[in-house]
């Protein structure tokens, strides 16, 4: 009998986690990998240093934040104090640079919401985006690094959930679906919310680290080496945890009334945040509160239409971690 919400249904769930534990691993980037990537941060970083004095780069997202699979493109941060120009401009100035030194498909996307110039460096093949005085981006990456340094099986689990939206095509902003970043704050939520937890709410501690980036404030305990023993109570593995993450956002979250919080390590209620109605393009259909920035909801690019595809996806996801015989295969089969 499958009882919503009642997760002993399975008893051979646990059989595959080491099914899943072999798919996390392949994810992983390579020693190889990793040293092609450094070896181009030391070239860009050289490259910045002589023709641009007074910028300086910053690694962000997947590349920083210990959640990167394979094969994924880098994100870097350009910093430069100069108030006379407008972050377009510096874009192009950024592009100019990468021009004359060869790098190939230098695109400046000036217009975007966050403008970036993306290109590919040709001796190591590695794409790579950069944006201009993002240091947010920099900030909220360290705090999901440091957060992937507490217990390993959120590393584990988030590379399931990013490799499922992947291949089931929910990772896609532009489309109405969630991003990457956006996943792995849903999977610092989940865990802490296990009994007993097996997160920390960090930025409800003790603060061991501060910036100031812009008007924001940001603070938290970063000591995590302290906390390294934290989720030892709980002894869920990876296959309980990926059920009960989908068996969450299909059958239990409730989308009319509720806002997840990293940062508070707990719900907040729509009404609270004022996120109750629609105010031109942001509809909080699904309301994930960015840690630091948290008037952002990073729910608000999905649209009526991409809930139902978002929630479809849940519950197929759930459906076949209960009752599928080769969940491993089907969980990830391309949409
Ligand atoms: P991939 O492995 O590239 O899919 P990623 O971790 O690089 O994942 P994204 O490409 O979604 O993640 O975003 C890159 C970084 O940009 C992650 C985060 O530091 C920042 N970021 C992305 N979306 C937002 C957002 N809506 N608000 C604030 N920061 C964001
Ligand atoms: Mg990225």
């Amino acid at each position: 009998i499958l009882l919503r919400g009642d997760m002993r249904y399975r008893p051979d769930l646990e059989t595959f986690t080491p099914q899943l534990l072999a798919i996390h691993k392949g994810l992983i980037p390579s020693q190889e990998e990793k040293k092609k990537q450094r070896q181009f941060l030391a070239h860009l970083d050289s490259l910045v240093c002589s023709d641009w004095p007074g910028a300086k780069l910053f690694l962000y997202g997947s590349c920083a934040n210990d959640f990167g699979v394979c094969n994924s493109d880098i994100d870097v941060c350009l910093a430069v104090d100069d108030e006379n120009f407008t972050k377009a401009q510096l874009v192009v100035k950024m592009a100019e640079i990468l021009r004359s030194d060869n790098m190939q498909n230098v695109q400046a996307l000036t217009h975007a919401r966050v403008p970036i110039v993306k290109f590919t460096d040709p001796v190591t093949r590695i794409s790579c985006d950069i944006c201009v005085n993002n240091m947010l981006a920099v900030v909220n990456s360290k705090l999901l690094h440091d957060y992937s340094q507490v217990d390993p099986r959120l590393r584990q689990l988030a590379f399931l959930v990013k490799h499922w939206a992947k291949c089931r095509q929910v990772n896609e902003t532009y489309r109405g679906t969630l991003s990457s970043y956006a996943y792995v704050l849903m999977c610092i939520h989940f865990l802490q919310q296990r009994k007993p937890a097996i997160l920390p709410c960090l930025q409800e501690m003790q603060p061991t680290y501060e910036v100031v980036v812009g008007k924001i404030k940001c603070a938290y305990f970063d000591q995590v080496d302290k906390l390294k023993s934290f989720g030892e109570w709980n002894k869920e593995l990876v296959g309980t945890l990926l059920m009960g993450f989908f068996d969450y956002w299909a059958f239990h979250h409730d989308y009319n009334r509720s806002v997840i919080s990293v940062r508070t390590g707990g719900f907040l209620s729509k009404e609270e945040k004022d996120w109750t109605r629609r105010i031109g393009n942001e509809r909080h259909l699904i309301c994930i509160e960015d840690p630091f920035e948290v008037s952002h909801d990073l729910g608000r690019v999905v649209d009526r239409h991409s809930i139902r595809v978002l929630r479809d996806e849940f519950n197929r996801a759930a459906k076949i971690l209960r009752q599928d015989p080769n969940p491993c295969t089907s969980l990830f089969e391309p949409f």
